[in-house]
């Protein structure tokens, strides 16, 4: 079952080394034998499909469960924040001025030590910008035209000219990444604990945090006031594939350390991260882009925590567990452009060297437009689709340098409001709003009537498919809820006490009703679901231990399946050894 052509195990390798630097900075996780396991908890019990990324366990030697990450705050039995519970301090991630030199990857390319210039004089707090200042709007590349990429062009060039010890020089820029991945920038108050800003409820705003003073630093160096970063929309057909003029080895712009096969007019593959290339036409691959677009932004995110990603506070592991779009198109569209034949899929396709290509700004230009539009443009979902209100992600802060020069603590409130930082999007389609995906006749969605529902027991080591059916929550429950309060919840899946081969990439797919699962094409509406961790070379033997979370209330409703009382979920191998400890549904409400 498992595809094992070069270029797949290329992909893996850049995914593995995508992730690579974040989790070489977490000192205090490790992995658990095979065989015994004796830590009573694990600390990362998050989403893995939506997220596909590894998670961690915490060293059993010293465990302290007082200092257990929380995990969410859904409506199952999860641990919930401790900071919800009265009388705990709230747990911020606050970072300080303290850096120290991360950790690489091997072979890492130079430079090897990514924290900024020290500054004079202590950060000064975030001010708004005057609110007269002209508003920015980002446009594609693909729509700005010629003029607009060529002051992008002048842009890049002028930082590239400063010295490098200046904060804003291009050096520097693509260094900030860097220090916030690697364990570089330390957190206040716990010189001992890294901040890093990936896989959790950072993501987001961080990224918007460090566009803005990017965006500035550029107009200021143009004497543009105006000047607006160009976003890289892969989720239109016309912005599917790097845009040309990065592909001009004359221009700034460029960078030679790209994956030379995926240079224009490829077409990219937003999910590249898990299958390696496909063999599909152009006008496939773009259909089925659109419906990962849907799932990732409509279908699968109508929880805060499914989209911006896990709590993450001060004192807890890293890495929680991403939203579903870091997971894909962030991830993936990262692997897709990073060099798959270096051994770190620089530059784009691992954190510490991300930075250094100019593309990176526009990609996440574009991954922080679909903030914007997942909160403001996504009608169709019933849910609430509105950031977290917990005073801990509120008061997130990082250190970064403005156009001035001067180093700025801004905090996640501050970034809330783009009106507020004075900028916009414009000229952006979103042709994946409709995209949602058809279901499949014919695969058997449900046991024969009279036919007694499978066993499977539990614990069982996934060899082969296996299919279950699992009981919805029982029906007299799901009749008290009033309608507004269904409206507001989102049935899940929660696949329990997942142990997966540390020694080898791990993927699994899961599919609803359909018991045929192999007749279920790319992007079809059944496959609702993908785990997949990464290798840990060296680690054979041991495994790592989740959970992992698949929205279902609008699978269920496409499939007509809303009155049932099970759901048959069917969870097909796809390489590497997985033991899955159980599996439940149930309603989550944010
Ligand atoms: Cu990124």
């Amino acid at each position: 079952m498992a595809t094992t052509s070069s270029s797949s195990n290329g992909t893996l390798l850049t995914l593995r080394v995508l992730l690579f630097c974040a989790l070489a900075a977490a000192a205090t996780t490790t992995l658990l034998p095979l065989a015994a396991s004796p830590c009573s908890h694990s600390l990362s019990r998050t989403i893995l499909s939506a997220t596909g990324l590894d998670p961690f366990l915490l060293s059993c030697a010293g465990d302290d469960a007082s200092a257990s990450p929380s995990l969410s705050s859904h409506g199952d039995d999860d641990v919930d924040g401790a900071n919800h519970e009265t009388g705990k301090a709230s747990r911020p991630i606050v970072t300080d001025q303290l850096c120290i030199k991360g950790e690489l990857p091997p072979d890492a390319l130079p430079p090897f030590q990514c924290c900024p210039p020290a500054s004079a004089s202590e950060p000064i707090n975030f001010t708004f910008p005057d609110p007269g200042e002209p508003l920015r709007t980002r446009r594609p590349v693909h729509v700005v035209g010629d003029e607009h990429m060529a002051k992008y062009a002048r842009a890049v060039a002028l930082m590239k000219s400063l010295p490098v010890s200046d904060p804003r020089s291009f050096y520097q820029q693509a260094n900030v990444h860097c220090a916030y991945c690697t364990g570089a920038h330390r957190q206040a108050g716990r010189p001992d604990m890294g901040v890093q800003i990936h896989f959790s409820w950072l993501f987001f705003p961080f990224h918007r945090a460090y566009l803005y003073f990017f965006e500035r630093i550029a107009a200021k160096l143009l004497g543009d006031p105006g000047f607006a970063l160009p976003i890289w929309s892969w989720d239109v057909p016309e912005g599917m594939g790097i845009p040309e003029v990065f592909a001009d080895v004359a221009s700034p712009l460029y960078d030679p350390i790209r994956e030379p096969s995926h240079a224009p007019p490829k077409v990219a593959d937003l999910d590249f991260f898990l299958q390696g290339e496909k063999n599909l036409t152009d006008q496939e691959v773009i259909l089925h882009n659109l419906r990962v677009m849907y799932r990732q932004m409509v279908s699968g995110a109508t929880l805060p925590s499914l989209f911006l990603g896990q709590p993450y506070r001060a004192g807890d592991a890293e890495m929680p567990g991403p939203g579903t779009v870091e997971w894909a198109p962030h991830n993936t569209m990262h692997t897709w452009t990073g060099d798959s034949s270096r051994p770190n899929a620089e530059n784009m396709g691992v954190y510490y060297s991300a930075g250094r290509d100019p593309l990176f700004y526009p990609h996440h230009g574009n991954i922080d437009r679909l903030w914007e539009t997942w909160r403001n443009d996504i009608a169709v979902g019933r849910r609430r689709r509105a950031d977290f209100d917990d005073p801990d992600w509120l008061d997130s802060s990082f250190l970064l340098y403005d156009e001035e020069a001067r180093l700025v603590r801004i905090t996640v409130r501050d970034v809330l409001d783009a009106d507020k930082l004075r900028y916009t999007y414009g000229d952006v389609a979103v042709p994946w709003l409709t995209a949602r995906p058809h279901i499949t006749p014919g695969v058997n969605p449900k046991p024969k009537g009279g036919l007694p529902l499978e066993s499977v027991r539990f614990p069982v080591s996934l060899d082969a498919a296996a299919t279950v059916e699992v009981r919805r929550p029982p029906r007299a429950q799901q009749l008290r809820r009033s309608l507004e309060e269904k409206a507001q919840e989102e049935e899940v899946l929660v696949i329990e006490g997942i142990e997966a081969d540390a020694g080898d990439f791990v993927r699994f797919d899961v599919y609803v009703n359909a018991r045929e699962y192999y007749k279920v094409p790319v992007g079809g509406r059944e496959m609702a679901g993908t785990f997949a961790t990464l290798k840990h070379p060296g680690k054979e033997g041991m495994v790592v231990r989740t959970s992992m979370r698949v929205a279902l209330s609008e699978v269920l409703e496409d499939l007509g399946a809303q009155g049932d009382e099970s759901v048959t979920v069917t969870l097909v191998p796809v390489r590497g050894k997985v033991r899955i400890g159980g599996l439940k549904i149930v309603y989550m409400e944010e």
